[in-house]
This record gives structure tokens, C-alpha cells and sequence, in this order.
């Protein structure tokens, strides 16, 4: 058995919060234990299609992940939710949405730098061309988490080692 929590994770564009998600979804998979990701590919094309990347979009995108990840983890399955999530006062909200312990914030470390060199999808390029308005880390803010459950440096720490670190955090807060 398992207790359902939501692990939360945070952190700039590129900074691998979907692909750490997805490796420990893989993870848990493997031991048969059922989970759900939420990411920008599955909520920002859908849910929440109506919302831009505006302070005041971000802030109801956010909200309404938070109320979804809830409703999932009601029903028994581990929920991993990879958005940057820029501000702190909307993952402490998402955060008291369940129970103390429920919730796992996980901050995707990574100087920003890298994020751009590794610019996967080509939008920080646009951005520091001018084509992409807002974009978080260089004309729109990210407040780092100050008390995360975890911090994982996925600038020097290997994908394998970060989905280690948050298997120990599971086992540790006994949620596995
Ligand atoms: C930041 C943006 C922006 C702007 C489009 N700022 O690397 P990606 O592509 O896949 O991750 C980013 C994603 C961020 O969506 P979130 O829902 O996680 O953001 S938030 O939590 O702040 O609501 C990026 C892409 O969308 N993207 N425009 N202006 N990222």
C-alpha cells in the first residue's frame, strides 16, 4: 500500500521538473504503485487553454491544478504535478488544499544559464528576442521555495540521482 500525496515540483522552464516527474513515475510504475503527472502538456493544452502566461493566469492556472491534483489524490493515486509554479503564495495555497504531510514541494535547481543552453523547445531564444512576452527567469519573476521537502540540482546531479533523492523522500516521510 501506499498513502496518495501530491509531489510538487518547481522550478524554471527547462530546469527538468517533467522529465525527473516522469522518470519517478517510471519509478513507482515498476514497484506497482499508480500515479498520475500533470504537466503542461496535458493541462495547459486543455484545462486550462483559456489562460496566457500572465501573473494573473498563472496564478488561476495554478489554482486550478492544485484542485485537480487534490481530487486525483482522493482517489488513491500519487499525483506529481511539474509546473514552474513561479510564486509562493499559489504552492502554499496548493499546499493547504490537503492534510499536513500531504504535500511534497520539490525544487527543481538550475541556474538559468543552463536552462537556456539547454533550451530545448527554442523559447529562450525567442524570448531574449522579444517574441515571447513574460517569460519566467527573464521578464517575469520565479520566487525559489524557501522550505521545499527537497532541493534537486539537475545541473550537477544525474537524472538517475534525482529520482533517487525523491524515492528516499517517499520512503522517508512514509508515503512508500
Ligand atoms: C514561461 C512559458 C512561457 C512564458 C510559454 N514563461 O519549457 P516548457 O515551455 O515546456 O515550460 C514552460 C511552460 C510553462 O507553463 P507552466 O504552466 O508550467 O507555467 S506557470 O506555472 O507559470 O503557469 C514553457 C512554456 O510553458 N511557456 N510561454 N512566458 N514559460
Amino acid at each position: 500500500g501506499h498513502k496518495s500525496v501530491i509531489v510538487w515540483f518547481t522550478g524554471l522552464s527547462g530546469s527538468g521538473k517533467s522529465t525527473l516527474a516522469h522518470a519517478v513515475e517510471d519509478y513507482l510504475h515498476k514497484q506497482g504503485i499508480s500515479t498520475f503527472v500533470l504537466d503542461g502538456d496535458n493541462v495547459r493544452h486543455g484545462l486550462c487553454s483559456d489562460l496566457s502566461f500572465s501573473d494573473s493566469d498563472r496564478i488561476e492556472n495554478i489554482r486550478r491544478i492544485g484542485e485537480l491534483a487534490k481530487l486525483i489524490i482522493e482517489a488513491g493515486v500519487i499525483t506529481l504535478t511539474a509546473f514552474i509554479s513561479p510564486f509562493k503564495s499559489d504552492r502554499n495555497s496548493a499546499r493547504n488544499l490537503v492534510p499536513h504531510g500531504d504535500f511534497l514541494e520539490i525544487y527543481c535547481q538550475c541556474p538559468i544559464e543552463t536552462c537556456e543552453q539547454r533550451d530545448v523547445k527554442g523559447l529562450y531564444k525567442k524570448a531574449r528576442a522579444g517574441e515571447i512576452p513574460f517569460f519566467t527567469g527573464i521578464d517575469s519573476p520565479y520566487e525559489a521555495p524557501e522550505q521545499p521537502e527537497l532541493v534537486v540540482n539537475t545541473h550537477e546531479q544525474s537524472l538517475d540521482d534525482s529520482v533517487q533523492r525523491v524515492i528516499e523522500l517517499l520512503v522517508s516521510r512514509g508515503v512508500i
